[in-house]
């Protein structure tokens, strides 16, 4: 072969999201960290059309990180390698979670693994985000990246530019083949959830927050007051009646049910600013008190008392807000002083 035939092979530029450079590549996935972690607790949070846009750019933002992180192996990770700092291996660590996390947020979204039992890939999703946060302060104290004003050149607007179209590129690319493919991914819900047991509330999983437990002993002797009055549970049923909604919870799936209800706003005046819904086991949320026409006691479903695990006797039905909402084994529904928003986003216990 001669020279000549060799200079006939186009040599290909490094793509603009290779020339970055190794401060800028740091910014963009420090930039980017944050807002996967910001967007993916809001799209957890917000059970209403609105959570779509959450759940898009928290795609966007993981798609993001893996395009970058072939550079910041070539930039960053191997030279850092070679100069054998003793917290290398911790950095290490930050690298491989934020992959397991982006990983795990991948395999649920398409539907291609679910996990195993208690260890939902969106759980571990999760769990590893989680434990991302203080790597991730140390990660930013230990190797600070000092933003500079020439970071802030024609080479990060280019590669920045580009990395957000071949997310996009590629987040679309995922979405067609997952339904080409007919994976479950293709038939989720805005919030990113997947459908279980609809209409089949037998098969519908039963899930407690964190720590909270499925209380034990008999339903016989159950109290309930709402508005300050007793209310019995065959009174509740006498006024039930059927009303389709959507539970969809935090751990990645909703289920569509008939559940036998009753409207808080037939129960009782809420002129107060929240209504405080009260489990047996203590777990309990404030709801806005203008909301209470669309909020409801449920006996039942299908026409059959609740199961134990479901909330028998008596659960909340919240339609349009996630999971966590629908406050289980109902004790005490009453008006409260508090606004709604005066309680942390998820509950503590
Ligand atoms: N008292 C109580 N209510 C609760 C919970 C809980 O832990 N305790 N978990 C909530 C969460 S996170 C979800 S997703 C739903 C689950 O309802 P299910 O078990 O009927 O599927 O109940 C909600 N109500
Ligand atoms: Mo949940």
């Amino acid at each position: 072969m001669t020279a000549e035939s060799s200079a006939v092979r186009p040599r290909l530029r490094p793509s603009p999201i290779r020339r970055l450079s190794a401060n800028q590549v740091n910014l963009l996935l420090e930039a980017l960290v944050v807002a996967a972690m910001v967007s993916g607790v809001t799209s957890w949070a917000v059970g209403t059309g609105w959570s779509r846009l959450w759940t898009l750019l928290h795609g966007l933002c993981g798609l993001a990180i893996l395009l970058l992180a072939p550079v910041k192996v070539r930039r960053s990770v191997r030279p850092g390698l070679r100069r054998r700092q003793p917290s290398r291996w911790l950095s290490l660590a930050f690298g491989l979670l934020v992959l397991v996390t982006v990983a795990m947020g991948l395999l649920h979204a398409t539907g291609l693994w679910f996990g195993v039992g208690y260890w939902s890939a969106l759980w571990v999703h999760f769990l590893a985000a989680f434990s991302l946060i203080p790597l991730f302060l140390w990660h930013i104290v230990s190797r600070p990246v000092r933003p500079q004003t020439t970071d802030l050149n024609r080479r990060l607007v280019v590669g920045g530019s580009v990395l957000g179209v071949a997310s996009a590129a590629l987040y679309g690319s995922l979405e067609l083949a997952v339904r080409v493919a007919d994976l479950a991914g293709g038939r989720r819900r805005f919030t990113g959830s997947h459908e279980i047991a609809s209409f089949d509330p037998e098969r519908m999983p039963t899930v407690v927050w964190i720590d909270d437990r499925r209380p034990q002993g008999s339903l016989d002797d159950w109290s309930l007051t709402v508005a300050g009055a007793s209310v019995s549970i065959e009174e509740l049923w006498d006024l039930a009646r059927p009303l389709d909604a959507v539970i969809d919870c935090t751990g990645g799936w909703w289920s569509e049910q008939r559940w036998d209800v009753v409207s808080l706003a037939e129960l009782g005046d809420w002129t107060g600013r929240s209504i405080k819904v009260e489990s047996v086991t203590g777990y309990a949320r404030w709801l806005p008190a203008g909301d209470a026409a669309d909020l409801y006691l449920a006996v039942g479903y299908g026409g059959r008392p609740l199961g134990r695990g479901h909330g028998a006797p008596v659960r909340l039905v919240a339609p349009g807000r996630r999971g966590p909402w629908w406050v289980k084994w109902v004790t005490s529904v009453e008006p409260s002083g508090r606004q709604w928003w005066q309680q942390l986003p998820f509950p503590p216990t």
